[in-house]
Parts: C-alpha cells; structure tokens; sequence
C-alpha cells in the first residue's frame, strides 16, 4: 500500500543530526545485541512507534474530546476518544484517562483528585517493593502527605495484610494504595477493598507493572476492586512511554480535573494515539498468548536462576518478574548488574525486603521477562538465560564467552527483526 504518511524519516535524522542519529541507532544495536530483562520494559511495536513518530506531536489540545481551548483538534480527538473506549472495554472500566504523561503523573492526579496537603497515604514500603512514589520522602508523595507504610512478612516475603489493617485502623489513612515495582506475586485486591471500606477510604491500585497481564487475562483484574486503577502503559501492555487512569463513574470528573488543568497541560497527542494503538494490539488473543508466556517464561526464569544458587524473594513468580536474592553467590546486587551488564544482559540490583544493604547496592537483582518473550523466547530459553545469569556472575573473566553465547540467543530470536 503506498501510504500517504509523512513519518519517521530516518534519513532526515542523520542529515540534520548526525549526533542524535547515532544514539538512535545505538540504542537499536544495543537492544538487538543484548538480553533485555528488565522487568518494567518492553519492545514497542512498528505500529506503536509509527503512531508516536507522528505529526500528532504537534498538536496543542489542552482539555478533553469536544471540550478544547485549541482549534484543530477534531482529527487528534478521535484518537482520544478511540483510545479510551479500547480503554473502558478493554478493562471493563467505567471512565479512562489517557492523558498522564507518566505513571508517576498518573498517581499524582489520584493524589490530587482525593487529598489534601498532610492526608494520611496508606502504601507499600519503597523498600519493601513499593514505588517512589507510594510516600517515599524523596519524593512530593512523601513531602506533601503523610505517608504510613506497609511491608511483606518476613517469614513469607509476603505483603502483610494484618499490617495492613492494622495501620488503617490506627492510622485512618485517606488513601490506600496498593500496587508494587518489585513485588512478584499476586495481589489480594479483595482484601485492600475490605479494608478500605473499613476506614471510608479511597483505594488506588497502581497496576502499573502487571496492567499488560489483565489486558492478558492472566491474572485477576484490579478494576472490580478499586475506585481508581493507576497504570502505565509501556511495561508488559507494550504500548508507549506512558501513563492512564482507570476509575469509576462517580470519580470520572475528578480524575480528569486532577490530571488536566491541574497537575498537566496540554496531552502528548501523539502518544495518546500510540496508547489507542496498543490498546488495540492487547485486546487481541495473540496478546493473550504473550501474556500467558511471558507468566511462564518469568516462573522458568526463576527456577532457573535458583538452580544457579540464588534465591528467589517470596519463593517464585505469579507475574512477570521474580526478585532473587544474590547473596549466595557472595556479591551486592549492583556488583552483580555490573558482572550482567558486562555480558550484554541488562537487569537491575534491587533491595530485597528487610535488605541490609543501602538501595544503591541491594542484595538483589530484579528480572523480567517482557521484551524475551516479546522476542520469541520460551522456557527453554529461559533456562539459557538462567545459565548464563548465573555464569556472567560467578565468572565475570568470563564475560566474552557469556556475551558471545547471548548473541547467539538473540541471533535467533531478534529484537526489531531486520526483514
Ligand atoms: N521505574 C519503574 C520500574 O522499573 O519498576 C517503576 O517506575
């Protein structure tokens, strides 16, 4: 088809920008060449990228579909209105925001919608699993509320409902969240939901890492449990860099005034219609098959890496990571990212729970299995990877031979094939 699209033209790119144009291409090799196993990224699809090399960029279209403060925008709003009707079936939500430039603009629009400066903020531990920001003092979530935290069971590394409870029933919190960065088993929604009611307060699932497995249909759905569900849209949905708000009827005009005017300007328009792209690629059964490999590709991958003598936090995977703790191969989690990234595989050192290590360097390491599988990969090739993890941290001499052996792996299973 010869379409008439003025879009990503590369050679303009080098001609203009020989510099930048060689970063792009670098990052191409960079993800073609090694192992991608961070758990929060992913391999966004040609027509996701088309969408967001688009013209649509340009447009200014402060507001919502029909309701602008700028002329011009009867094209980008069907992207808009596209976009959140995929949303609403999709999840089976009543409202959809698509507008969040990020999943943390995401959250600070649930903020916005529900507190005030120095309500109380119900959240999982930053360094328990939770995000920055769930009330992290670095952060305006921890500086604006007041932040009560949650963590998991030392014995089970499982959250801890009871402290839950608990901490609302003393505590009173306005908000609750739940959701989690680097928590790799399911979430008992119904169990946040019962005690939120208990309190009269608002519950916020942050879904933002495990959003792509609902719109899988692999694991169960926040959306019945919650008033309002965070996500973003680049992990395991493989859509865009980006963010989205779910929530119910009755908090729909909060949820948009929050997002737009208050805490954002104009929308990104070319990457609202690149989350209406992927949206769309999610709702079909070949997602669905994606999804329920990449659960058992990060289940593979965890025995695997326990067979290397690491442990694996909270004893598996129902999701699409798994947190090993890297103390048994005597080193940190950052000494064993760097020994990783030294062989072409890229993951990330993360505090364990109850870690003794400061968060720069962890006792763990935190793995993925989005882009792999996106890639192609199955168990077999997760147990490969697992063995090469583990000898690329045992024998980082050896770290030629590991990068030779993923450039096999990947030969073979291509990001971004060339034809
Ligand atoms: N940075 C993301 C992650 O890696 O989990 C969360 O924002």
């Amino acid at each position: 088809m010869n379409t008439p699209f003025w879009g990503p033209d590369f050679d303009s790119l080098v001609s203009t920008d020989p510099e930048i144009a060689d970063v792009v291409l670098g990052e191409l090799d960079r993800l073609r060449g090694g192992l991608q196993l961070i758990a929060s990224e992913n391999l966004a699809s040609p027509a996701v990228l088309a969408a967001l090399g688009s013209t649509l960029s340009n447009k200014y279209a402060e507001g919502y579909p029909g309701r602008r403060y700028y002329g011009g925008c009867e094209r980008v709003d069907v992207a808009e209105e596209i976009g959140i009707a995929r949303a609403r079936e999709l999840f089976g939500a009543e409202h959809a925001n698509l507008q969040p430039h990020s999943g943390a603009s995401a959250n600070l629009a649930a903020y916005a919608a529900f507190c005030e400066p120095g309500d109380v903020v119900l959240a999982m531990d930053l360094k328990q699993g939770g995000h920055l920001t769930h009330g992290s003092p670095v952060n305006l979530s921890g500086r604006w509320f007041e932040p009560v935290a949650y963590g998991v069971r030392q014995d089970t590394e499982l959250i801890d409902y009871d402290q839950v409870r608990d901490l609302a029933l003393e505590h009173r919190p306005r908000m609750i969240i739940a959701g989690a960065t680097a928590y790799p088993r399911l979430i008992d929604f119904a169990a946040f939901r019962a005690v939120a009611d208990e309190v009269g307060a608002i519950l916020v699932v942050d879904a933002a890492h495990f959003i792509g497995l609902v719109a899988g249909k692999v694991i169960p759905s926040p959306v019945p449990f919650a008033d309002v569900v965070t996500f973003t849209t680049h992990k395991v949905l493989r859509g865009p860099r980006g963010g989205a708000i779910l929530c119910r009827a009755e908090h729909a005009k909060a949820i948009d005034k929050a997002v737009f005017p208050f805490t954002q300007g104009g929308p990104l328009m070319h990457s609202v219609a690149a989350k209406a792209v992927a949206l769309k690629e999610a709702a079909t059964t070949e997602f669905q098959g994606y999804a329920t490999q990449v659960v058992a590709n990060a289940a593979a991958l965890a025995r695997g890496l326990e067979a290397e003598g690491m442990r694996v936090v909270s004893g598996g995977t129902d999701t699409h990571l798994a947190l090993l703790d890297v103390r048994p191969l005597d080193v940190t989690g950052a000494e064993a990212e760097r020994r990783c990234g030294d062989a072409t595989i890229t993951l990330n050192k993360n505090a364990i729970p109850f870690d003794p290590e400061p968060p720069a360097v962890g006792s763990g390491i935190r793995v993925g299995s989005p882009s792999v599988t996106t890639q192609g990969m199955t168990e077999p090739e997760m147990a490969e990877i697992a063995r090469l993890v583990g000898r690329a941290i045992r024998e980082p001499a050896q770290a030629g031979q590991v990068a030779a052996a993923v450039g096999r792996l990947t030969a073979a299973h291509p990001a971004y094939p060339r034809d």
